[in-house]
């Protein structure tokens, strides 16, 4: 594949698709829910992964896509080039606040991360890596990921986790959120892994995401150097929901060994 090109025309689409996002805040949205009452949906998450598909079969019709939304393929493997696509990360901020949402696009060739964007469209910041070749926030180059003791840290954890719930005992990251410096919650899974990878956040726990939410954020922060994983400290994989580990080398390895017990739970 042609790695440049795709980049710059995945860069230009998703920008693109900002723009109309912004345009819609004038319309009345039309909003429904999924799986349960919180979980939203508007037409514009559907309007704008049909924007990509539309200009990815135009352009690049042997790619295959798959969409939060399920407009684009079923997808039982990875091979080839796959675009795995959320075209609003955060809808619930998106409906309520008109920001912090961003548009999620990782680009796949056989299974390995080759492009990942992340569009914050309100607040005009773009993160974008090609594997191997640097991470970038708009123009700036992204600095490579440094150490920090679980004291020193700001951790991304929806409160959730440590309340009663059906995934963890909440005792478990109750524990960390004592021992680290603050925690942050943005509502969305794509802007707190990038956040991540810049920098910002030194890690992000979360129990449950869809490949959609972590695919572009996967590729940022493995360019930055920063660390991947399942909470039970497994590979990700790009085909099911996964609890999901994202940090700072050293943190990583700390967090897994002391408060994880290494998947012991
Ligand atoms: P979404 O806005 O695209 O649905 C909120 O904490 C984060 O979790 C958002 O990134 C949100 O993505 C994601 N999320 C919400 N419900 C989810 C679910 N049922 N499964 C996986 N991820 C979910
Ligand atoms: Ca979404």
């Amino acid at each position: 594949m042609d790695t440049h090109e795709i980049y710059r025309y995945a860069k230009q689409w998703i920008v693109e698709a900002g723009e109309r996002i912004e345009k819609s805040f004038k319309e009345t949205l039309d909003v429904e829910t999924k799986s349960n009452r919180n979980d939203l949906v508007t037409n514009m998450d559907k309007e704008t992964e049909q924007f990509f598909i539309k200009k990815i079969n135009e352009t690049f019709p042997n790619h295959k896509i798959l969409g939060e939304e399920g407009f684009g393929d079923e997808l039982e493997s990875l091979k080839g080039v796959v675009w795995i696509i959320d075209p609003i990360d955060g809808t619930m901020n998106f409906v309520h606040q008109q920001r912090n949402f961003a548009i999620s696009i990782g680009i796949y060739e056989d299974g390995i991360g080759k492009i990942g964007l992340i569009y914050d469209v309100v607040h005009r910041e773009l993160y974008h890596a090609i594997k191997g070749e640097g991470a970038f926030l708009n123009e700036a180059p992204l600095d490579k990921l440094q150490e920090v003791p679980v004291q020193n840290a700001i951790i991304g954890v929806n409160a959730t986790w440590v309340t009663a719930n059906r995934r963890i005992d909440p005792a478990i990251l109750g524990a960390l959120v004592k021992d680290v410096r603050g925690t942050r919650s943005y509502g969305s899974a794509a802007i707190e892994i990038a956040s991540v990878a810049a920098g910002r956040l030194d890690a992000y726990i979360t129990l449950r995401l869809s490949p959609w939410d972590f695919a572009a954020g996967l590729v940022l922060v493995e360019e930055v150097g920063g660390v991947a994983s399942t909470l039970r400290g497994e590979k990700i994989n790009l085909l099911k929901q996964n609890s999901v580990f994202f940090s700072k080398p050293g943190l990583h390895e700390a967090v897994l060994k002391d408060y994880l017990k290494d998947g012991n739970w």
